[in-house]
């Protein structure tokens, strides 16, 4: 195996045994294989836009299929063989639907892939996977520089698929403009032409079709739960018999909500479910108690101690322990070998009833302490004037975003001490699980600029990083100025494919002066580093104390 598509890759450099994440070398190769059946259905799918004849219900399953299928490669998703063998399958059947329409097609060889003769088996599926692995491809292109912007592209828009799949789970729909430029650009990607300046053209693209992605993602949830807004969380447990629901996907804790109502059983959310209890659609079900655990890579021992069962939606699941696996529930794209499966009629039967067999939490732990959630955007602009009358006045003297993935590496430090090193007079914005890194600070507990307003926002879920793109767009616009004069810095703290997608969107609006931490991606070699650098004066995390000093020069 070869993967370095992820931060934790194996000393920086890539996983060639088996992932950090636990992947197995075989689990890595069907998901190369997938990728590669990725490629060849979009191809049809653009061949099938251009005449602009075919059936619908055909696009709609390939559109379905594009995201879902992606979505199982990323970091922590799936971790099942038969799984990804599956996803490979109803793409073939794809591929063959749209092969007999007799379309012309670019990059032929990969859309006429014989699939269909190497399907019998997994092990047939896998040696696909081999013979396409990473090196492979990147010695195709025969341009490392030329191979590194299309790793850049590729894990953008799997994490651009990821929050699309998640739209189509709250919508039922698709927006077409966005799945035709989502399956163009894995078509591009397909080529092994090293055309270095498309290719950059290609990763900026995946960065503004994300930005439409999250826009509709953001309007999904306000549609169907409600606006966000200001709500303290319990962040200890409450007596009583408890499900714990982990992932992002809030319309299946929506359906498990109903499913569970008047049953004696307390709902809790788990990681970057949290900002879920912001919602006026989830927060008026008074079985949605509260909050358990911290952020994904805890969860081995925080499932551990959760007495009842857990219900994972999305990204991030580890391998699980047998501790817990038992009462392990997996949905959507997420698999794990040897664990049960949640199907798409979301029948939470088998998980109310093992929550009813168990005991629950003894006692209610007293006194109870409580978070705040649901700063989305639609929260913090009627705050603007306060904002920007803080700003004119000296009051507030920048804004801070910390934002991205949470992991286990102690270098994420950087991201919790760079919140306690900022002076008292910023305002520090968080998003994704990498909250986790500031949240829980003693020091900034409940913190107060000096007009009254908490001095920790958190926006939401990655999922929700629209917000940030909301706000900083608006600010900029009231005080008539660039994004980039805004006292706005931002810190990014990366781990897997969902935020390579959100820095893409931020470098394609020309957000610059970002900093991406703990350590850079692996997959950009250093004349990449210097053009993004060039470009957007991209920039590795450094050392704190120096970070501040800078970060409050506005460089
Ligand atoms: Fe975190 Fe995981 Fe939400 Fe990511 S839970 S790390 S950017 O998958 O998706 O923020
Ligand atoms: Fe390694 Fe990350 Fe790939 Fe897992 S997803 S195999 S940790 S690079």
């Amino acid at each position: 195996m070869f993967c370095r598509q992820c931060e934790q890759t194996q000393h920086h450099f890539a996983c060639t045994t088996v992932g950090v994440c636990g992947k197995t070398s075989e689990t890595s190769a069907l998901q190369d294989t997938l990728m590669e059946a990725v490629k060849a259905v979009s191809l049809w799918c653009v061949a099938a836009r251009q005449i602009g004849t075919v059936d619908p219900q055909l696009l709609h399953e390939a559109n379905k299929w594009t995201l879902q299928a992606t979505f199982s490669t990323l970091t922590n998703v799936n971790f099942s063989d038969e799984a990804i063998a599956d996803y490979i399958r109803q793409g073939v059947d794809l591929q063959q639907q749209f092969q007999a329409l007799g379309l012309s097609v670019q990059e032929p060889q990969l859309a006429n892939t014989n699939w269909a003769s190497i399907q019998d088996s997994i092990e047939e599926l896998e040696e696909y996977g081999h013979a396409h692995s990473l090196p492979k491809r990147q010695a195709a292109m025969g341009n490392d520089d030329c191979f590194s912007l299309n790793e850049i592209g590729t894990y953008g828009l799997k994490g651009a698929c990821a929050y699309a799949a998640h739209a189509y789970q709250l919508l039922g729909t698709f927006d077409e403009e966005i799945m035709k430029d989502i399956h163009e650009v894995w078509a591009k990607l397909a080529s092994n032409e090293a055309d270095m300046e498309g290719l950059l053209q290609n990763a900026m693209r995946v960065g503004e079709i994300n930005a439409r992605v999250l826009a509709l993602l953001d309007s999904a949830h306000a549609e169907k739960l409600g606006a966000p807004e200001p709500t303290p969380v319990r962040m200890t447990a409450t007596e009583g018999k408890a499900i714990l629901v982990s992932g992002h996907d809030l319309a299946d804790l929506e359906a498990l909500l109903k499913q569970t109502e008047g049953k004696g059983i307390n709902v809790y959310t788990h990681g970057e479910m949290t900002p879920a209890h912001s919602y006026p659609g989830l927060k008026k079900y008074p079985h949605l108690v509260g909050n358990y655990g911290t952020a994904w890579q805890n969860q081995k021992f925080e499932f551990a101690g959760f007495p009842g069962p857990i219900v994972v939606t999305t990204n991030c699941i580890q391998i699980p322990r047998r501790a817990y696996k038992e009462r392990l529930y997996t949905m959507n794209e997420v698999g794990v070998t040897g664990v049960k499966h949640i199907g798409s009629d979301r029948d939470f039967s088998p998980v109310i009833e093992q929550a009813l067999e168990m005991k629950g939490f003894p006692k209610t732990v007293e006194p109870a302490k409580y978070h705040t959630v649901g700063f989305n955007h639609r929260a913090v602009l009627p705050l603007a004037g306060q904002v920007i009358e803080a700003v004119q006045r000296g009051a507030l003297s920048r804004i801070v975003l910390i934002g991205g993935c949470d992991g286990t590496q102690w270098d994420r430090n950087y991201f919790t001490n760079l919140a306690e090193e900022l002076p008292e007079d910023t305002l520090i914005l968080t998003l994704g699980c990498a909250k986790n890194r500031v949240i829980h600070s003693e020091k900034l507990l409940g913190a107060t600029l000096a007009n009254g307003m908490p001095r920790v926002m958190d926006m939401g879920q990655c999922n929700d990083s629209y917000s940030a793109v909301v706000v900083a767009s608006e600010l900029a616009k009231a005080l008539n100025c660039g994004i980039n004069d805004l006292p706005l810095s931002l810190a990014l703290s990366h781990l897997e494919q969902k935020a390579a997608a959100v820095l893409l969107t931020l470098l394609s609006m020309g957000v610059k002066n970002i900093r991406l931490g703990p350590s850079l991606p692996a997959f950009v070699t250093p004349n990449v580093l210097n053009v993004l650098s060039q470009n957007y004066n991209l920039m590795p995390t450094g050392d704190v104390q120096q970070d501040v000093v800078s970060i409050m020069e506005g460089k």
